[in-house]
């Protein structure tokens, strides 16, 4: 039996959904519908709607956009918006939500028009967005709108007005219809694990609004009047495999024979910091399902980044080249466990100024006791993904304020070098995206940069040094600060460790390295 609201009277295994589905209005479009928005943005969603008066609940339906890809409308369709999400974890019995404040999905590739027509409309007040880093259509290292980019040039061309690809060309050319027709702007909520990612949103909307209509005031009007409030967001979600489903679905299963194919997968843990900067269009009352509505996320963004995000992209690159499939595996090896310990006790924590009230010490055991559930099989492969995008904000800026306040304390310079285990973490990174199998073809990675990747890895020379000093010469992950030219201490360490990585060969010889 497929799950539906046809089949939810005769689903006796699934929680009730305790407001009116059929009264709610669009108050929320979402553009990145994947697994993680699924597991935490529409969880909170559903549960604040679920103590909420019936007509604040009413506002604050959600429809999602897949941005290109059909399959998230496929799967939620048949299912009335309906989905389940199965929180696991090692040793706690599963924890299924079904969540009702989805109404429907769409593929703005199909019609974008249509869905132009949806964020001009006067019930929208929230724009959210999980499009991952590489939907920013930005460069990572400054974070400056990349005006060379295919979908932003696309975007830019009056004759595509009405079928932009980029979710920030949708944005502003949505925004631009709203000032038309005197309909007020709605909040653009930026989900993603990006820094300041509300200012970062702003600043490229800003900008493409500017070179959209260089002699108007859209750009100033955006960037003055719309609302892009911070958020940090965190919940570990694995992808969901076919088999998950299969076992969801069984007689016995946690959904006793009912299938939901737009199912998710995470941890029993979420949280959301959010900046409470939404304009007049209001909110939904999120508050009531635990979110942390703060007037600044900063210091919460910069902890989750530097420190859970940082260990993941570490057990990610240093798993994968041990052999190690999982976050989970990877972590029941006592060397990688002491080495994200060691990152963030000797590295990241000396550069970072916590939330008010925080135990950071605490914070870095919770974690690691997050990374040890067995039951998630968070592939380490999925982590590494996109690393050009996420190197900066969860490693580099790490390097940048530790060398900083090493500068700033030349006093208390000490012989151990500035930087103690993180030249291993990118080090592990240049190694992961440079592999070459055994037949000399460059191991695929994906990235937005694997074919730079894949020239630097098949170049005449596979001497480290000079594979370090061209990926250290990527500008779109290194910037063009002092980080990439401090050779003592940065760029010589990182070359070090690649070339005993690449030396290494076997995962048990990394393994002995690390
Ligand atoms: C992970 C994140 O895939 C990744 O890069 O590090 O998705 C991570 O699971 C979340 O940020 C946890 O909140």
């Amino acid at each position: 039996m497929r799950l539906s609201e046809a089949t939810l009277a005769e689903a006796p295994a699934l929680p009730a959904i305790e407001y009116a589905r059929g009264d709610l209005r669009p108050g929320i479009v979402h553009l990145g519908l994947g697994a993680f928005f699924r597991a935490h943005g529409l969880v909170y969603t559903h549960r604040a709607l679920s103590h909420a008066p019936a007509d604040e609940a009413a506002k604050w339906g959600v429809v999602g956009v897949s941005m290109r890809s059909a399959t998230m409308a496929e799967m939620i369709g048949p299912q009335d918006g309906l989905y389940t999400v199965h929180e696991r974890a090692t040793g706690a019995d599963p924890v299924v939500v079904l969540v009702g404040c989805l109404l429907r999905c769409v593929v703005h590739a199909r019609a974008p028009s249509a869905v132009l027509d949806l964020l001009a409309s006067a019930d929208v007040r929230i724009v959210s967005l999980t499009v991952t880093e590489k939907g920013y259509c930005y460069d990572p290292a400054s974070r400056a709108l990349d005006l060379a980019n295919v979908d932003v040039i696309h975007d830019l061309d009056p004759a595509n007005a009405r079928a932009p690809r980029s979710a920030v060309g949708l944005l502003v050319l949505a925004l631009r219809a709203r000032r038309a027709a005197g309909v007020p702007p709605f909040t653009c909520l930026s989900c993603d694990n990006l820094p300041h990612n509300g200012r970062t949103l702003r600043g490229l909307c800003v900008a493409f609004a500017r070179a959209l209509e260089p002699a108007s005031d859209l750009a100033r009007w955006i960037g003055e009047l719309v609302p892009f409030p911070c958020t940090m967001v965190d919940c570990i979600v694995p992808a969901v495999q076919p088999a998950d489903v299969d076992a969801a679905a069984a007689p016995d299963g946690p959904l006793r024979g009912v299938r939901d194919e737009a199912m998710v997968m995470c941890e029993p843990f979420r949280q959301w910091a959010v900046e409470d900067a939404f304009g007049p269009l209001g909110r939904p009352p999120w508050e009531l399902a635990g979110a942390q509505l703060v007037a600044d996320v900063a210091q919460h963004e910069a902890l989750k980044l530097r420190v859970l995000n940082a260990c993941h992209s570490t057990l990610a690159y240093v798993g994968t080249l041990c052999g190690f499939e999982t976050i989970a595996h990877a972590m029941r090896e006592p060397a990688l466990a002491k080495l994200v310990a060691a990152l963030v006790e000797l590295d990241v924590l000396p550069a970072l100024e916590p939330p008010a009230g925080v135990d950071v010490h605490e914070y870095a055991r919770s974690t690691f006791s997050r990374f040890r559930n067995e039951l998630l099989g968070h592939r380490t492969e999925q982590i590494a993904m996109d690393g050009s995008q996420k190197l900066p904000q969860r490693l580099l800026a790490t390097a940048r304020a530790r060398l900083a306040r090493a500068d700033a304390e030349p006093c208390t310079a000490s012989a151990e070098p500035a930087l103690r285990v993180l030249p291993l973490a990118v080090g592990a990174w240049m190694a992961h995206s440079t592999r070459l199998d055994a037949d000399g073809q460059h191991v695929p990675v994906r990235d937005p940069l694997a074919s730079k990747f894949a020239a630097i890895a098949t170049a005449s020379t596979r001497e480290p040094r000079t594979i370090a000093a061209r990926m250290l010469a990527l500008r779109e992950v290194f910037g063009d600060d002092a980080l990439a030219a401090d050779d003592t201490r940065f760029a010589r360490p990182v070359a070090q460790q690649l070339a005993a990585l690449m030396e290494a060969r076997t995962p048990e010889r990394v393994l002995a390295h690390v």
